[in-house]
């Protein structure tokens, strides 16, 4: 009688077929309801990552479902080569939640940042009168936005662009959270503009000092520069406001969202701006084969509305007030961290970083605990979980914390 050979595992399947472009946790996921997900043993885990802040609303949220239904048994895609009935509603709902005259829709965070060079650049030569091909941006060191060209063209950190060269020209760097350094890249005047998020998400959530975005948006206005905000990973409530630079009354010219504008169901990015900027570019300078789907406006248009009527930033702010002072009291009973960081529930605890891989079987002891989360850059722990959490499931995972680090 033959041997039935094992099964083949998901892992090994991916070992096998798949790119090795990630070090996942060794956990394979099956489903996921609000915080918590569930494992092919069925093993219950609390979400702490998110998707990277893409899940804001929690796994499966049943309005997104309905919706998600509805509208794929209805349309989904007509491409842009003609009008469908969802994106006009969608775009005028985005612009009065959001304050801008105008959205243009893309699917990848990258995506959407990118369009906002494209928009900055072109808006530099046709309003600000800067010579062709002379368009500079500013980003700060430890920005991230992506895996594109132009993406790791404006990257500080090796692991983004080495051997991906020759990179984009024209992208200058500045250090972050430094007002001096800033004002003077400004004195060139051929800035379009500078990019930055409220809050470095990959670079291990750094928090700039107070009144830091507030300042950034008074140069970028004296020196007639744009103000790009990568609110990506900090925005849609994860900070404890709808938007990061909400905490400083802060408005860019420019402002970019994905991750939980899709509700962790689909790829949904925008770019919001006022007329000056978007009208710079003209039908067929720009666009994209999924930008504006149908799907992608129904699901967005209610990724947003939950966010509002559950008053998930509030909760964000709360949650992350109980998470915070929690993580603090870890801090204080365990040497091996060193402080722990964050705004709302966009939390990290670092770890001593000449020991990376503490931070790593810190996870791995979590998720054997029941709690998921990952390090960055090696010794930075990013503690996200989806913006419905409540205090039970708070307590819960600081349990679990306290638990992991006591084993370390
Ligand atoms: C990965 C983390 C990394 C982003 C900000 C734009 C984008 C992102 C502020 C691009 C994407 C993702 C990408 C993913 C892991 C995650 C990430 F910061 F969130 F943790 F990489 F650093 N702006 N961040 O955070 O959006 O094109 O991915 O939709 O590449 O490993 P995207």
């Amino acid at each position: 009688m033959a041997i039935e050979s094992p099964p083949i595992s998901a892992l090994d399947l991916e070992h096998q077929y798949g790119a090795q472009n990630y070090h996942p946790l060794p956990v394979v996921l099956h489903r996921g309801s609000g915080c918590r997900v569930w494992d092919t043993d069925g093993k219950e885990y609390l979400d702490f990552l998110s998707a990277y802040s893409a899940v804001n609303q929690g796994h499966a949220h049943p309005r997104l479902i309905k919706v998600l239904h509805e509208q794929s048994s209805r349309l989904t895609l007509t491409s842009r080569a003609f009008h469908n009935d969802k994106l006009g509603k969608y775009c005028e709902f985005m612009c009065q939640t959001f304050g801008f005259d105008r959205l243009l829709p893309m699917n990848t965070g990258v995506e959407a940042a990118e369009t906002s060079v494209k928009l900055a650049r072109r808006w530099a030569y046709e309003v600000k009168g800067v010579a062709p091909d002379c368009a500079l941006l500013v980003f700060p060191e430890g920005n991230f936005w992506g895996r594109s060209i132009g993406a790791i063209s404006a990257s500080s950190d090796p692991e983004s662009y080495g051997g991906f060269g020759p990179l984009v020209p024209g992208f200058v760097k500045v250090p972050y959270n430094d007002l001096a350094a800033l004002e003077s890249a400004f004195q060139n005047p051929n800035v379009a503009a500078f990019m930055l998020e409220p809050i470095q998400g990959e670079a291990g959530v750094v928090v700039p000092d107070q009144g830091y975005l507030a300042s950034v948006r008074a140069l970028c206005t004296k020196y007639r520069v744009l103000m790009i905000a990568d609110e990506i990973q900090t925005g849609l409530g994860r900070t404890g406001a709808l938007l990061a630079c909400d905490h400083e009354h802060t408005k860019p010219d420019i402002l970019v969202l994905a991750k939980a504008l899709g509700g962790g169901m689909l790829p949904v990015s925008a770019v919001l701006c006022a007329d000056e900027i978007m009208l710079t570019v003209r039908p067929g300078q720009h666009g994209s084969t999924f930008g504006g789907n149908p799907l992608a406006c129904a699901v967005a248009s209610e990724a947003v509305q939950i966010i509002l009527d559950e008053n998930l930033p509030q909760n964000a702010a709360s949650m992350g007030c109980l998470l915070r002072e929690g993580l603090q009291d870890l801090v204080n009973t365990f040497p091996i961290l060193q402080i722990t960081r964050g705004k709302g529930l966009l939390q990290a605890l670092v770890f001593d970083k000449d020991q990376p891989d503490l931070a790593w079987n810190f996870c791995v002891k979590l998720m054997e605990l029941g709690l998921l989360a990952k390090p960055t850059h090696g010794h930075i722990v990013r503690l996200a979980p989806p913006l419905v959490i409540n205090g039970d499931e708070i307590y819960m995972a600081l349990e679990r914390l306290n638990q992991a680090l006591r084993t370390l």
